[in-house]
C-alpha cells in the first residue's frame, strides 16, 4: 500500500478493546464501521491465543467488507494467522525489524514509540506507521505514560518520518487539534466504545477529522 493511501486509512482508527464495552465487541466494531471508521485494531490483552485468533478472523472479515484496515495488537502470530492487514507493536513486543523478518510482503507494522529516540527510530526499524501519545490523559490504559500534550505530539510528528496517529484521551471535541498538530488520524477507545451509540459517535468523530484534514 502506498503511503498516501495508508495515511487516509489511518484517519478514524478504532482500538477495539473488549474491556472497554459492555456490549459484544463485534457489534460495536460493526457500528463503528457503519459510522465511518477507516481502521480497527483488536486489542484484547486478556484473551488467550485461541479466542483472540477466532475474534480476529471475524473482525478481519468485517473490516474487509468496509474497506477498513485491520490490525492485531501485540501478537504477530495471531495477526498472521487471522489474515490481518498488520500488527501493532509496542516497545515491549517484538521489535518491528525483527517482526519484519517473519511477515509477507505488504504486511503492515504499526509501532508505539515511548521516547523521542524511539520516535526517530520508528522509520529505521521499518515500521509503517506510529501511534503517538498518550496525547491527553486516558483512563483506558492502566500503564500509560504521562500525556505528551499537543506540543509534544507536534514535536513527535515532526520527528517521525512515517504516517502517524495520535492516541490517548482523544474525543470528538479535541480531535481537530490532534489533526492540527500534524497527525494523520486519531486512534480512540472510549470516544467510540464508551458511548451509548458507537455508530453516531464514530460518524461525528469522522466528520471532525475529515474537516480538520481538509483545512490543513
Ligand atoms: N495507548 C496509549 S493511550 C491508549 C493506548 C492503548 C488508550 C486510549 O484510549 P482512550 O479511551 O481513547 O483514551
Ligand atoms: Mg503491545
Amino acid at each position: 500500500m502506498d503511503e498516501a493511501t495508508l495515511r487516509e486509512r489511518l484517519a478514524v482508527y478504532l482500538v477495539a478493546d473488549p474491556e472497554a464495552t459492555s456490549r459484544p465487541l463485534l457489534d460495536d466494531v460493526q457500528a463503528a464501521l457503519d459510522g465511518g471508521a477507516t481502521c480497527v485494531q483488536l486489542r484484547a490483552k486478556r484473551l488467550d491465543g485461541y479466542d483472540l485468533w477466532r475474534l480476529a478472523t471475524t473482525m478481519k472479515f468485517l473490516c474487509a467488507q468496509f474497506g477498513a484496515l485491520f490490525f492485531v495488537n501485540d501478537r504477530l502470530d495471531v495477526a498472521l494467522a487471522a489474515g490481518a492487514d498488520g500488527v501493532h507493536l509496542g516497545t515491549s513486543d517484538l521489535p518491528p525489524d525483527v517482526a519484519r523478518t517473519l511477515t509477507p510482503p505488504g504486511f503492515l507494522i504499526g509501532f508505539s514509540p515511548k521516547t523521542l529516540d524511539d520516535v526517530t527510530a520508528t522509520a529505521r526499524l521499518g515500521a509503517d506507521y506510529a501511534g503517538l501519545g498518550p496525547v491527553f490523559p486516558t483512563g483506558s490504559k492502566a500503564d500509560a505514560q504521562s500525556p505528551i500534550g499537543l506540543d509534544g505530539l507536534r514535536a513527535q510528528v515532526a520527528a517521525c518520518r512515517v504516517p502517524t496517529v495520535g492516541i490517548g484521551g482523544i474525543t470528538i471535541a479535541n480531535a481537530p487539534e490532534v489533526i492540527g498538530a500534524g497527525a494523520d488520524g486519531v486512534a480512540v477507545i472510549s470516544a467510540i466504545l464508551g458511548t451509548e451509540d458507537p455508530a453516531a459517535a464514530t460518524e461525528a468523530l469522522a466528520r471532525e477529522v475529515n474537516t480538520a484534514l481538509a483545512a490543513r
